[in-house]
Formats: structure tokens, C-alpha cells, sequence
């Protein structure tokens, strides 16, 4: 109960404090959390939403923007050059320097498309989510989405670069076989260490962090993970 109330004041405290009435592109990420980010923008009645157009991030958050009665819009509609106001979404662990790791939901790759597309971006999150350092809290590891044909040589990069036990993730029970993303793509979820995460590459006392001896750099390791042949897109 404590933290479904913390989810939903988080999102009305972001809706109240980042969402103006003269924004006309609002992005909506997935998960829980962002059902009362919706939730909160419906409540401002159509006297403030009916001039706005919801870009959302999945198939959830297509449902969460329609079932509110607000007014639908998909991001390939973006006119060239534009960008939206402002895109809400949640995030499975945040660190103090605002690094984040998304991808519980299996949505990261359309989220970082939507978060990217916006001027501004608010991560709605309850106080499970903040960590001092990304893998903390969030143990499952960061998420990959990744071409289904590639994922057994992804999942060797992963263990050569330090992860313990990355694996693909596993369907929910009625789905046998790999969880398939709206995108027709698989994500693996790729622990690695709290200590092995630094911050950036300039934490102090700590020399290694473009990888020597699995010790990455969130920058680093980003930058490293997104070339491995086969990855689509991750969530940090
Ligand atoms: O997949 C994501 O990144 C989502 O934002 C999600 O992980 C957040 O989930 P929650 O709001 O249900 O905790």
C-alpha cells in the first residue's frame, strides 16, 4: 500500500510540476507507474487535455492513453524537426547522478525513442527505485533487447565483459519460450556488480572503468553494449 501511494504521488507531483497547459506533445512511457502519471493528466479534464496529443511507448501505454479518453498520436507522425514538450516514464533503479536502468517492462527500446523525441524528460519513481549505485537494488540486470538470431553470441560478450549470469528472459507463464517485445525482438537481462558500476569514468580512487576486470563506467559500458552485433537497444 506504501508504495502504491508513493507511485501515485510521485505522479501527481510530476504532472503538477512538469506538465503545462500550453504542451501539445506529451510522451507516455510503460509500466505501473505511469498508470497514475495518466491518471493524474486525465484529472485535468479536457479543458486542459483536449489540445493535446499523447505519443505512447507500447502497446500499454497505448491502452493507458486511449482508456483515459485522451487523444491518441504515435511518434512516426512526429513532423520533422519537431519534438515533443515533455515525456513522462518510469525507470526499475536511478541512481544520484540520474543514470537509470529501464527495461522491466520490455518496452526500452520504443522509451528511449519517445524519451529522446521530447525536450524534457520526467522519471517518475518511488523511493525503491533510488540506489547509490545502479544493480543495488534492481538485481535482474540491465535489459537488452536483442535480434532472437544473435542473442547466444550477445550473451558471450556479456559474460566476457563481466556480467554474471546473463540470461534471455524467460516468457510469463500462458508463453512458452522467450518474453517477444512489440517489437518481434528478445531482451536479456545482464547483472552486473554495484561496485562493478561506477557512476562515470571520472569517479575517484578507482582507476579501471572502461572495463579492465568487469569494472565499467555506466558511459562506458553504455557505449560498449550498444555496438555488441545484435543489440537493438538497452536500458541504462
Ligand atoms: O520498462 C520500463 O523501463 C518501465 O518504465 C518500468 O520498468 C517501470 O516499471 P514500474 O513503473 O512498474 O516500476
Amino acid at each position: 500500500r506504501l508504495v502504491e501511494e508513493s507511485k501515485r504521488s510521485a505522479a501527481y507531483q510530476a504532472v503538477k510540476d512538469h506538465l503545462v497547459a500550453s504542451y501539445t506533445r506529451i510522451g507516455i512511457g510503460s509500466g505501473s507507474t505511469v498508470v497514475y502519471v495518466v491518471e493524474a493528466i486525465a484529472a485535468l479534464g479536457p479543458g486542459v487535455t483536449s489540445n493535446m496529443k499523447f505519443y505512447p511507448t507500447g502497446a500499454q501505454s497505448e491502452e493507458l492513453i486511449e482508456a483515459a479518453g485522451l487523444t491518441l498520436q504515435f511518434i512516426n507522425k512526429l513532423p520533422a524537426g519537431q519534438l515533443l514538450d515533455v515525456a513522462f516514464d518510469g525507470a526499475d533503479e536511478v541512481d544520484d547522478d540520474l543514470n537509470l536502468i529501464k527495461g522491466g517492462g520490455a518496452c526500452l527500446w520504443q522509451e528511449k525513442i519517445v524519451a529522446t523525441s521530447a525536450k524534457r524528460f520526467v522519471c517518475v519513481a518511488d523511493f525503491r527505485k533510488l540506489s547509490p549505485r545502479l544493480g543495488t537494488n534492481w538485481k535482474k540486470g540491465i535489459p537488452i533487447e536483442v535480434l532472437p538470431m544473435a542473442a547466444p553470441r550477445v550473451l558471450d560478450e556479456l559474460k566476457q565483459m563481466g556480467s554474471h549470469n546473463p540470461r534471455i528472459r524467460p516468457g510469463l507463464p500462458g508463453k512458452a519460450g522467450a518474453i517477444v517485445t512489440d517489437n518481434g525482438l528478445w531482451i536479456i537481462d545482464a547483472p552486473f556488480m554495484p561496485l562493478h558500476l561506477l557512476k562515470d569514468s571520472s569517479e575517484s580512487g578507482i582507476q579501471a572503468g572502461n572495463g579492465d576486470n568487469g569494472v565499467w563506467a555506466v558511459d562506458a559500458l553504455a557505449d560498449r553494449l550498444i555496438k555488441i552485433p545484435g543489440v537493438a537497444e538497452i536500458g541504462l
